[in-house]
């Protein structure tokens, strides 16, 4: 069935009484404000925001799919070409050719590219699946740093970490092989992820986050909460938002959004699909783009497919046109929201320049002077470069301040540290605590790191009270 387009909300009318009418010109209205948008993209981009939609690259041959991706959307995320298995199905063979099509075929159009995604339980090569411990974190590490490197300047915003929490009640992490290497493998790949590409958007995207009460948006927010009091590198929350009947649309979505934006990162949701037909699913729509405009940091919508057909759900018809290419109830309802909204601002970020949490959870009280400390470094080595994770631990009296003093060896330069000043990137190398991790109590101890490129072998840390 085909539907009409989209009528102009607001548009410069000249209304003549009749043909042949000689000078009866009875009416000539001026409105004050340009004709609506008449597709997802530029509307959205008059709100200062993006829409996308989940792309596949055997389907760019198709015209009738392309028609309208290259007709509606402003951005796109590859479906499934830039996941582990896709990228690099043989440990250190990297292939980019389907991932490429798809960012050559939108970025050539002036659509923007969402990455998805750098590291996640699911989807891994079969090499990858049988690797555990630190050789796993070597690998992931490494990934992350190939597949940004080689889309750096290409890619606005990552799913640097998919996936990783529990669902249900327990507010955990998933159990996976990535998070059997240690708690710390989600920042560890963010800041591999910043260090390749300094100007991408690093995102954590899940599913099950939508309903501010639920455990998972908790341990979620919680994750993001102290990443940025940290300094992790991250920039974005992805809600990826698929809803259907065991999943559905909560009326509390606009209050996940903004407590998620008010941690000071950006929100985007990454993979909408709504289950239903007509009105019903038309009105869940409306609601979720008018839950966005109305939180200045949503920044963007991607829809996970364009026709129903192309759905992973394809029998709940949950995208905005039918298989025959049709646009839905759902379509005009998101297009009208889009054109009507009254949004919030997006304020223009970058990465790494986003604003500080809401709460400084280190400790403000005074301690007693000082005394030694001593540091161990643990390596995590890839081919070509290293993270190296330094532990500084407070002797008998509490510590006021410390610096740890190292030499790295020949060829190796540090690209970026963390919870830490540094001074030097090669050679002889110093850091001295940040404002936050600067006290440590007699016996505890406190971490920071640093990536390198190069060998990170035989590293002797000395640590001195300050
Ligand atoms: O499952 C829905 C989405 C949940 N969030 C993460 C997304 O990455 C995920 O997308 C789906 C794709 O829509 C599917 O297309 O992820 C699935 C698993 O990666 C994708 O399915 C896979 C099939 O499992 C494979 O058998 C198939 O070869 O799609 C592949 C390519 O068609």
């Amino acid at each position: 069935m085909s539907r009409p387009k989209a009528r102009p909300v607001k548009r410069i009318a000249f209304a003549v009484a009749g043909a042949g009418a000689i000078a009866a010109c009875v009416s000539m209205v001026l409105a004050t404000s340009a004709t609506a948008a008449t597709t997802l993209g530029a509307s959205a981009a008059e709100k200062g925001r993006y829409f996308g939609a989940a792309v596949a690259a055997n389907k760019l041959s198709d015209t009738a799919y392309t028609t309208i991706l290259n007709r509606e959307f402003n951005s796109v995320t590859p479906e499934n070409e830039m996941k582990i298995d896709a990228t690099e199905p043989n440990q250190n063979q990297f292939n980019y050719t389907n991932a490429d099509r798809i960012v050559s075929h939108a970025r050539s159009r002036g659509m923007q590219v969402r990455g998805h995604t750098l590291a996640w339980h699911s989807q891994q090569p079969g090499w990858m699946q049988n690797m555990s411990g630190s050789a796993l974190r070597s690998a992931m590490l490494n990934h992350v740093t190939q597949v940004t490197t080689h889309f750096r300047g290409q890619v606005v915003a990552w799913d640097v970490v998919n996936e990783a929490f529990a669902d249900g009640s327990s507010g955990a992490r998933r159990d996976s092989n990535l998070q059997r290497t240690g708690n710390d493998w989600i920042e560890a790949a963010f800041r591999a992820a910043r260090a390749a590409d300094p100007n991408a958007k690093l995102c954590y995207n899940d599913y099950n986050t939508d309903d501010w009460t639920h455990a998972k948006t908790q341990a979620v927010y919680n994750m993001v909460r102290d990443f940025k009091s940290r300094g992790v590198p991250i920039d974005c929350v992805g809600l990826q938002s698929h809803f259907n009947s065991g999943s559905p649309y909560p009326s509390n979505y606009r209050t996940t959004l903004s407590n998620f934006a008010a941690l000071g990162v950006d929100v985007q949701i990454t993979e909408l699909d709504i289950e239903g037909s007509g009105t019903t699913q038309a009105n869940t729509y409306r609601n979720v783009v008018n839950d966005c405009l109305a939180v200045a940091r949503c920044n963007g919508i991607t829809v996970w497919g364009i026709r129903d057909t192309d759905s992973w759900r394809a029998s709940g018809t949950p995208l905005l046109f039918d298989g025959s290419g049709n646009k839905k109830p759902a379509y005009e309802a998101v297009l009208s929201a889009l054109n009507t909204g009254n949004p919030t601002t997006p304020p223009p970020t970058t990465p790494g320049n986003t604003t500080p949490p809401p709460t400084t959870p280190p400790p403000t009280t005074p301690p007693p002077g000082g005394a030694g400390c001593s540091a161990t470094v643990s390596v995590n080595q890839w081919t070509g470069g290293f993270v190296a994770t330094v532990r500084v631990t407070a002797g008998s009296s509490t510590l006021t301040g410390w610096t740890v003093s190292l030499t790295l060896p020949g060829g190796a330069t540090i690209t970026n540290a963390w919870n830490a000043n540094r001074s030097g990137n090669s050679g002889a190398v110093s850091f001295t605590n940040v404002s936050y991790n600067g006290s440590v109590a007699a016996g505890q101890s406190t971490e920071f790191g640093f990536q390198a490129n190069g060998t990170g072998s035989g590293l002797t840390p000395t640590c001195t009270a300050r």
